[in-house]
């Protein structure tokens, strides 16, 4: 399980304080991060003067790392419903399998239950299918969503051992990729997996280096986003920076008219396993 709290704040003036038992700047009792900390498995936050705060915590055995089995990466995202609905359309998730990491997201056409089935659909067939390359899993998800609505999808995967990132997708789901100071877009083709599948579907191949951040996003984030530039967000929880991104690319002059979901892959910090 997985709780972030994010917020339009004025930031906090001095996080290590903030985590210490006692600190307060409202009168309470200034206990709460720190035991937030204490009893999660997995905790980050970040926090920008002007900008806000965005906490997370993560909780059960899926939040635990195996510290005998490093990656060069760790994946992580979120996903808001729109209108606080109780189902959302879009799916993200990540696989291991062998040296394969792959993580994918998935738009589910429309909003609501059926989208949800359609996403869930391609969640559930990319856990059977994550051994393969990206290209042959849109294969493999198109003949899995026949008889849903269909779903944009996209599919990234990082080969941990020759650090190399293959990246397919069809539909309309955004992915950027930083390389050092750029950002690149990796293109998708178009079609709606489990309806229509493009004729030729092409793998994008990118080298994977410590400087490297990958961003899947649904059309819930404004096509134009700007990237988050905040040099912390390197180390950072990859569901930290995938929480930014969506507040700092919302605004209330645009509403949101769609599902959100954002699926981060970044790499893994040296001080942390
Ligand atoms: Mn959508």
């Amino acid at each position: 399980m997985q709780i972030a709290a994010v917020d339009h704040g004025p930031g906090m003036a001095d996080v290590p304080a903030a985590f210490g038992d006692g600190f307060s700047t409202a009168g309470s009792l200034g206990a709460g991060l720190g035991t937030c900390r204490r009893v999660s498995d997995g905790f980050d936050l970040h926090s920008a003067p002007g900008r806000g705060t965005v906490a997370l915590a993560r909780l059960g055995a899926a939040a635990r790392v195996d510290p005998g089995d490093p990656a060069p990466a760790r994946a992580g995202g979120v996903n808001i419903p729109l209108a606080r609905a109780e189902y959302s359309g879009d799916a993200w998730t990540w696989v291991r399998s062998g040296d394969l990491l792959t993580l994918m997201l998935a738009d589910g056409l429309g909003h609501g239950p059926e989208a949800a089935r359609a996403s869930t659909a391609a969640v559930d067939e990319l856990h059977r299918g994550a051994h393969l390359p990206p290209a042959e899993i849109l294969h493999r998800l198109d003949i899995a969503l026949r008889g849903t609505r269909g779903a944009a999808v996209a599919v990234a995967q990082l080969d941990v051992r020759s650090e190399r990132l293959r990246f397919a997708g069809i539909g309309n789901v955004g992915a950027r990729l930083r390389e050092g100071d750029s950002w690149r877009h990796l293109l998708s083709r178009p079609g709606i997996v489990g309806v229509h599948r493009p004729t030729r579907l092409p793998e994008t191949v990118a080298p994977w280096a410590a400087d490297r951040l990958l961003v899947l996003h649904s059309d819930g984030l404004p096509s134009r986003w700007v990237p988050p530039a905040d040099p912390r967000l390197a180390t950072a929880d990859p569901a930290v920076t995938a929480a930014v991104t969506v507040r700092d690319t919302s605004s209330s002059a645009r509403p949101v008219r769609d599902d959100t979901a954002v699926a981060v892959l970044s790499p893994t910090p040296p001080d942390r396993p």
